[in-house]
């Protein structure tokens, strides 16, 4: 649909006031987040993730559309989590040491509050510690693990064997995503579980805390 379009484009051309104006109107025309996110804000970054890779878009443009979908899902994000009224669980959420990705990770941890559970946002390039300090801290049933880069997927593994080595977390479960990852690797990291995407993430969440 055109509207869609026209908010993919903004995020394409990083035009954050366009973004933000378009999102509102679909807002106030009685758009749900949810469509606003699939249908406008991720294909506008997978264009631009596609464009990044053909070197036909740079770092400072990458960046640019990354702030027009973050203004853009500035006005969502309250509605996505005011989709889910019941709370399910307390998920920690972060981008593993080393890694600065945070777009996906902002996604899920925003699906996941709207699928009813409090998030924790550890932030990027987080290290083990802060991981288990952050789950003990919130009482998290989850810790969500993020990574971008294939130098940093392993790193994953680090932290599923911290918290395991840690009495006070190692019940606590993992599930791990990013562009990068599939389920073969998440199985042989030990994580509970793998999800592809952030709506699949909020699906597996609730199998892992059924
Ligand atoms: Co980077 N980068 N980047 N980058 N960047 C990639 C990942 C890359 C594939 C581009 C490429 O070369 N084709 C490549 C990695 C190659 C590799 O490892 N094999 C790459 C590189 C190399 C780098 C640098 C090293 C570049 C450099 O400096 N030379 C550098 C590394 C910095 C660092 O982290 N230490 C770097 C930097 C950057 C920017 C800062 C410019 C920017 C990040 C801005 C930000 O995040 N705030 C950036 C971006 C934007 C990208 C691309 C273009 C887009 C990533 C993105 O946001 N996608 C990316 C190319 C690409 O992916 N095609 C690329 C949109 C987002 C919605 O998707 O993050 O996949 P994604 O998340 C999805 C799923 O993966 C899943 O759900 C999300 C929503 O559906 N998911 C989870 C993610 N986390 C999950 C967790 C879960 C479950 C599901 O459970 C917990």
């Amino acid at each position: 649909m055109a509207k869609y379009q026209d908010l993919a484009d903004a995020i394409i051309a990083g035009d954050n006031i366009k973004s933000k104006e378009i999102t509102q109107k679909l807002v106030d025309g009685g758009v749900q987040a949810v469509e606003i996110l699939n249908e406008g804000l991720v294909p506008g970054m997978d264009v631009v993730g596609a464009k990044f890779k053909a070197n036909e878009m740079y770092i400072p443009e990458v960046l640019i559309a990354a702030r027009a979908m973050h203004a853009a899902m500035d006005i969502i994000k309250p509605m996505l989590s005011d989709a889910g009224a019941v709370m399910r669980g307390t998920v920690v959420i972060g981008t593993v040491q080393g890694d600065l990705h945070d777009i996906g990770k902002n996604l899920v941890g925003m699906m996941l509050e709207g699928g009813g559970f409090t998030v924790v946002d550890a932030g990027v390039d987080v290290a083990s510690e802060k991981f288990i300090e952050q789950a003990k801290g919130s009482k998290a049933q989850l810790v969500g693990l993020s990574a971008l880069l294939t130098t940093t997927m392993p790193v994953m593994k680090d932290v599923i064997n911290a918290l395991k080595a840690d009495p006070s977390t190692k019940n606590v479960k993992v599930m791990v995503g990013g562009a990068p990852l599939t389920q073969e690797y998440a199985d042989s990291i030990g994580a509970a579980g793998y999800a592809p995407d952030a709506s699949s993430a909020v699906d597996l969440a609730k199998q892992l805390l059924l």
